[in-house]
């Protein structure tokens, strides 16, 4: 059927459940999703010829052939993803993906300059950046970083945060529109600790040192980002929710929220509602846990629909910032990346197209059966496919069933020839 037959008929079933097709179109190109820049080649960035993930907490696995090995590759494979995917993006960067030209530059030297070729590049395409300091694969990363009780280590990672503040700013002015930094460490413990307190007050000082520094929020954006557990620290984590939850509300910054980052039984989702009435802003980093914090692409399963719902809910789309936090390097990057952003678009679509208004009928009247039963239909009703399609057909990319083909093409042209 056509397009824009289908796309007819699915907008005057919709309109039956109260629900507007054409005003869900218009509302989902205006949220952005900020890609994950780590996704294209396996969180190494390219400090080093060789340069890998190292520690930190968190692990790749797989070995997929033709990952981006320099700056070049990896903006020749976002472009690619851009071309497949509908809506807006912004690009998520992370400090070790600085342009250092063969120089040494050591984390706490960086600046500006070294990140000149992302900005040109990502304003010649229309995209805003965010940006995320680097505590991990680095020689000074394989204890402790800011929670160090050496001065010295402790230090070198406060001055990389500082730096990479500035570079957020940079990116904040040229762009015209805030950047967010994001600040993850994976310090802890594998087994029990002596003392829980003392690392805790440590990085609640090396982050006011940190932020020290006031910058305007039409800039810069600071957001912590906090996770239960970690590799190598399971006993014990000093940036946990609970620390940076008190922290991020007493200095007025962001809170990031990992959809791994939690026991598997918690729902992030549901803490938003709960976070936003006492903290502004939010970061999500849309990840798929399996069984850990994998980091699997995530697909269009309840966990994503339902924190789909709740930012649509909300009703503060400006106020949470979408991230995607995914990695899986066992299956092609490029085809990764772009059903990871097409399911994330596919959720708050879903949310998009909710009958909201009936469903709060039905729970005032305090029908749940009803209630349960409408939420259930809606999994199975037909026409959302045809509202897909045609939210990919306006934004010009290709639809589902051709995605497996680009993705494919572009394998055997570009990324199997890469050595
Ligand atoms: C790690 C955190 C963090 C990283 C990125 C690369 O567990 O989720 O956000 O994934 O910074
Ligand atoms: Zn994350």
């Amino acid at each position: 059927m056509n397009i824009n037959t289908a796309y007819q008929w699915a907008k005057e079933e919709y309109a039956a459940l109260g629900v507007d097709t054409d005003k869900a179109l218009f509302q989902l190109v205006k949220i952005p999703i900020s890609l994950n820049c780590w996704q294209g080649d396996d969180v190494g960035g390219f400090e080093h010829p060789n340069s890998k993930l190292e520690g930190g907490g968190i692990q790749v696995t797989g070995s997929y052939p033709g990952k981006a090995r320099n700056i070049l590759e990896l903006q020749q494979d976002i472009e690619k993803t851009l071309s497949l995917i509908p809506g807006t993006y912004r690009l998520n960067l992370h400090a070790n993906y600085a342009d250092l030209k063969g120089k040494k530059i050591d984390r706490d030297a960086l600046l500006p300059e070294h990140f000149k070729t992302w900005l040109d590049w990502a304003q010649s395409k229309n995209i805003n950046l965010d940006f995320n300091s680097t505590f991990f694969s680095h020689p000074k990363a394989n204890d402790l970083t800011l929670c160090s009780k050496d001065k010295g280590i402790r230090d070198f990672w406060i001055e990389h945060a500082k730096r990479c503040r500035e570079i957020g700013a940079y990116f904040g002015e040229k762009q015209k529109n805030p950047c967010i930094h994001n600040i993850w460490i994976a310090d802890g413990m594998k087994d029990i600790p002596a003392d829980r307190l003392i690392y805790r007050s440590i990085l609640s000082d090396s982050l006011d040192e940190i932020l020290k520094k006031k910058i305007s929020s039409l800039y810069l954006k600071d957001s912590v980002e906090s996770k239960v557990f970690g590799i190598g620290t399971e006993s014990y984590v000093a940036g946990s929710h609970e620390f940076y939850l008190g922290y991020a509300i007493s200095r007025n910054i962001l809170l990031t929220l990992d959809l791994g980052h939690y026991h598997p039984t918690e729902n992030v989702a549901d803490k938003l509602s709960a976070i936003m009435l006492t903290i502004d802003e939010i970061l999500l980093h849309i990840s798929r846990p399996v069984r850990w914090d994998s980091d699997h692409v995530v697909i269009f399963n309840d966990d994503l629909r339902v924190t789909g719902e709740e930012i649509i809910k909300s009703k503060k789309t400006e106020k949470i910032h979408i991230g995607l936090d995914f990695f899986d390097g066992s299956i092609n990057r490029i085809g990764a990346w772009t059903l990871g952003c097409r399911s994330t678009q596919k959720a708050l679509l879903a949310a998009l197209l909710q009958p909201q208004h009936t469903l709060t009928i039905y729970e005032d009247e305090k029908n749940f059966f009803g209630r349960l039963f409408l939420f259930e239909q809606m999994k199975t009703f037909p026409f959302f496919g045809f509202v897909w399609q045609k939210y990919c057909e306006e934004a010009g990319v290709p639809q589902d069933y051709e995605i497996i083909k680009y993705v494919k093409e572009y394998e055997k042209l570009v990324t199997n020839k890469r050595g």
